[in-house]
């Protein structure tokens, strides 16, 4: 299943289960455009659909990357004056991203500011190429990250960290941003190191994965007391699981590799 929309390029291989979606506006450093906002959501649903497809879960994880070297600029400033950067609700898809069933990595390289930004740290992950640059520029253009920069980077980092990048608006390296936690890691080989860690995630056992993401979730919303409470609703059945039982018998047996269905 390959799909290519105006400004984005699906791709889902089937061994992997790993989806890959590419923002593909290079002459424009993969600004978002509103097309590109929506081919994003669409090209996520037809990842997705895989699944119903085949009946089981079969993406067990996606990547998101930028053609043409750069992650993304950030909204497209040539539409703003067509229409606010921040309201329509078809634009969405950092939430789309957030809620996705499955985990969704960005892989950074270059450019990577204000809504490219605010994408990245939508998605579950983040490796970035030592010579990425990241920052939150939109000060200079006199608005905030509309999109929750300034909450994300609270969130990962701390809020000095959060005020210090979005009042400066200037770029950081990528391993300043690995060392305020706002990318999990810097590898010598992004392409590679990116595809060896997609490719462990999609091994593990599927419902686990999404409980997981679902209670990390949580945990950022929450009191302790009350999203402990809500792990244990997202762990009992999963005790019930085939998938539970095939680890269960993997760790007891030598020698037996487990094969995880999403059942
Ligand atoms: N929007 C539109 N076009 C862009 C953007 C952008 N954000 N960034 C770059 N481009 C275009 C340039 O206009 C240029 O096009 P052309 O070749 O036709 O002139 C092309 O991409 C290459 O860019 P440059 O020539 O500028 O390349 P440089 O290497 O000189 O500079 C920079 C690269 C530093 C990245 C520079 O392009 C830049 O500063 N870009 C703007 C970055 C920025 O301010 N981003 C934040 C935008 S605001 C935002 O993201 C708010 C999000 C709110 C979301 C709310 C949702 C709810």
């Amino acid at each position: 299943m390959d799909e290519t929309f105006d400004t984005v390029e699906v791709t889902f291989n089937e061994e992997t289960g790993i989806g890959h979606l590419t923002l593909n506006r290079p002459d424009a450093l993969n600004a978002l455009s509103g097309q590109l906002q929506e081919d994003i959501v669409e090209g996520l649903r037809v990842l997705e659909a895989e699944n119903e497809k085949r009946g089981e879960i079969a993406l067990r994880a996606v990547v998101i990357e930028g053609a043409g070297g750069n992650f993304c600029a950030g909204a497209d400033i040539s539409e703003f004056s067509e229409s606010s950067p921040g309201d329509s609700s078809e634009r969405a898809h950092y939430n789309f991203i957030m809620d996705f069933p499955a985990p969704v990595i960005a892989k950074i390289t270059g450019y990577c500011l204000g809504g490219g930004l605010e994408t990245a740290m939508s998605c579950d992950f983040r490796f970035a190429a030592e010579d990425a640059k990241l920052g939150l520029p939109e000060v200079d253009l006199g608005i905030i990250p509309g999109a929750g920069g300034v909450q994300f980077i609270s969130e990962l980092a701390n809020p000095a960290a959060a005020k210090e990048i979005a009042m400066t608006g200037d770029h950081i390296s990528a391993a300043r941003a690995e060392e305020l936690g706002i990318v999990n890691r810097v590898p010598d080989d992004i392409d590679a190191e990116t595809q060896e860690f997609a490719e462990k995630i999609a091994s593990k056992p599927p419902l686990a994965i999404q409980a997981i993401k679902e209670s990390a979730s949580v945990a950022t919303q929450t009191g302790l007391r009350e999203g402990r409470q809500y792990d244990r609703r997202l762990f009992e059945p999963l005790l019930e699981t085939e998938d539970h039982k095939e680890g269960a018998k993997a760790f007891a047996e030598d020698d037996y590799e487990p094969e995880f269905t999403g059942r």
